[in-house]
C-alpha cells in the first residue's frame, strides 16, 4: 500500500504531468500562428505524451489501492519570445520535470516502497529522452543559424519536425 507521503507527491505529479500538456498545447499553438505549422504539430504531439504519463500516475494510484485526487491545472506560461525563447523554456521545464521524478524515487527509497520505486524507473529513462530530445531542438536551431537562422533553414526545420516521429 501507498504511504500518505508517496500518495501525495504521487498525485502532485499527476498534475505536473497535466501542467506540462497544457504548456506543450500552449506552445503549440504559439508556434502555429507564428507560421510553424510542423513545430506546432511535434508540440501537440508531445502534449499527447504528457497526458498518457498523467494517466500513467493515476493508474498506478488506483492500482496500489490509493486516492487519485484530480486538481486544477496551472495555467501555462506566456508565449515564448522567439524560437530559441520556446525551446530553452520548454527544456528548463523538463528539467524541472527530471528533479521532480528524482524526488519521488529518492523518497521511494527512503521509505523501502519498492513497487514505487520500480514504477519511477520508467519515468528516469523517459526523462533522459525527453531532455534529449529538446537538446536536439537546440542544436538544430543552432545549426540552422540560430538567431540569425534565415527563413528557408527555420522552413527546413520546420518541415522536418511536423515529420518526425517522436523517439521519446
Ligand atoms: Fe515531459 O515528461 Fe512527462 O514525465
Amino acid at each position: 500500500r501507498l504511504s500518505k507521503k508517496i500518495q501525495t507527491v504521487l498525485n502532485s505529479q499527476m498534475t505536473k504531468e497535466a501542467e506540462a500538456a497544457q504548456i506543450y498545447l500552449s506552445y503549440g499553438c504559439w508556434a502555429d500562428s507564428e507560421g510553424f505549422g510542423g513545430i506546432a504539430n511535434y508540440f501537440f504531439r508531445h502534449c499527447q505524451e504528457e497526458r498518457e504519463h498523467m494517466m500513467k500516475f493515476m493508474q498506478y494510484i488506483l492500482e496500489r489501492g490509493g486516492t487519485v485526487k484530480v486538481e486544477a491545472i496551472k495555467a501555462p506560461p506566456a508565449n515564448p519570445k522567439n524560437l530559441q525563447d520556446c525551446f530553452e523554456k520548454t527544456f528548463k521545464h523538463e528539467v524541472e520535470n527530471t528533479t521532480a521524478i528524482y524526488n519521488i524515487v529518492n523518497l521511494a527509497h527512503e521509505e523501502k516502497d519498492w513497487a514505487t520505486y520500480n514504477f519511477g524507473q520508467w519515468f528516469v529513462k523517459e526523462q533522459i529522452e525527453e531532455e534529449k530530445l529538446v537538446m536536439g531542438l537546440l542544436d538544430r536551431l543552432k545549426i540552422a543559424g540560430g538567431p540569425k537562422a534565415s527563413d528557408e533553414s527555420l522552413f527546413a526545420l520546420d518541415m522536418q519536425l511536423g515529420k518526425e516521429p517522436d523517439s521519446a
